[in-house]
């Protein structure tokens, strides 16, 4: 999965990557643009591998990429440069300043930057459909298809991101490909001081997250940065001094799973155990496809066995013995934590 940070000018992005990846990526103004990635830590995984003692073990991964603020200008905002960056990723991760950064004029205002960063998007993409639209009229194409850009325009003058309108009201496949930003899953951070990190979010502001259809999270990034950096041992005994349980990359993983509703499935044997990331309500056939497309166009059939099924009997062929294998066709909706063999021939 792709997840691309933005947000303004010293917001934390680069702070908030560097967390996440264990990166030490310098920060404080600026720079390039930069990609990291960090495996989906699964227990799960740990064990599978434990009984199979596999070649390789491959977690699930999520991409970073840190886009740098727009500086130099009077307006908080996002850059054309910046836009263009977050167009092709998969999730967005907003980071709002909630502290006190020096550098910056003035207190911080997450609400008036989250409320910013709405308006350009819903601007950047009325831009693009209000284009499309005019094309499509001109060139006669099909009801269905104009339907589909006025439904987002009118959404859109409404202010209402994309990602609000449920699946079989908008046709997204007409949409894809034009890097509509208000339709990508988007989780936002707001970026603490220390003591006010583990508060949870209220008012407005948690108000506005949800209204938007987007989830939010609070954490401090720049003691979050170091504790990613240490050895894992120490990691736990400092985040406990803080009051919190699991790391930032934990909590942000799991929120990201949840809103953007992703499962885990795994395949398993002597060369690999790896875990593979599906949306929820994927069937066994689609799921074939992500292991390989062969898997998908000569489908026979899924031998299925949830894990906490195997763990309990400990071996394939226990599972076998005791009947519990499931056998399933083309469309058996996968669930987290299954254990997939697909059958199939091409
Ligand atoms: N107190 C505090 N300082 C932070 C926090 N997060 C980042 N900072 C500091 O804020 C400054 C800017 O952080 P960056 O991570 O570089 O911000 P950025 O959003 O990447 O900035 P640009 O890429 O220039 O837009 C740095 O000095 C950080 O150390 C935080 O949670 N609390
Ligand atoms: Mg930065």
């Amino acid at each position: 999965m792709k997840i691309g940070l933005v947000g303004f000018a010293g917001s934390g992005k680069t702070t908030v990557f560097n967390t996440m990846t264990g990166l030490d990526v310098p920060v404080g103004y600026g720079g390039d643009v930069r990609l990291g990635t960090v495996r989906v830590p699964d227990k799960r995984i740990d064990a599978l591998t434990k009984i199979f003692l596999p070649k390789k073990r491959t977690y699930a991964e999520i991409s970073f990429c840190d886009v740098p603020g727009e500086h130099g200008s009077h307006k908080r905002g996002l850059s054309p440069r910046g836009l263009q960056q977050i167009r092709d990723q998969e999730a967005l991760c907003l980071v709002l300043q909630d502290f006190n950064n020096p550098a910056l004029e003035g207190a911080p205002d997450p609400l008036l930057d989250l409320e910013s960063f709405h308006t350009e998007c819903i601007f950047a993409d009325l831009e693009i459909i209000e284009k499309r639209l005019d094309r499509a009229r001109k060139e006669q194409a099909d009801a269905h298809e104009i339907a589909t850009f006025e439904l987002a325009q009118a959404n859109l003058e409404a202010e209402r991101p994309l990602r609000l309108i449920p699946d079989p009201d908008l046709d997204r496949s007409l949409i894809k490909g034009y890097g509509i930003l208000t339709d990508r899953p988007l989780l936002v951070v707001v970026n603490r001081d220390e003591e006010h990190a583990s508060n949870a979010l209220t008012g407005t502001l948690d108000a506005r997250i949800r209204e938007f259809g987007a989830a939010g999270l609070t954490l401090c990034a720049s003691i979050e940065a170091d504790i990613a950096g240490m050895e894992p041992g120490d990691q736990k005994e400092f985040l406990a001094d803080l009051g919190l349980k699991e790391s930032a990359l934990s909590r942000f993983i799991r929120s990201a799973y949840e809103l953007l509703d992703l499962i885990s499935f795994f395949t398993v044997g002597d060369d690999e155990v790896r875990a593979w990331t599906i949306r929820r309500g994927t069937n066994a056939h689609r799921a074939a496809g992500k292991i390989h497309s062969d898997l998908e166009r000569g489908f026979i059939r899924a031998e299925v066995t949830p894990y906490e099924v195997f763990m309990d009997y400990g071996s394939e062929s226990a599972v076998k013995d005791a009947g519990k294998l499931q056998v399933e066709g083309k469309n058996y909706l996968v669930s987290d934590g299954d254990i997939m063999h697909v059958r199939f021939n091409v």
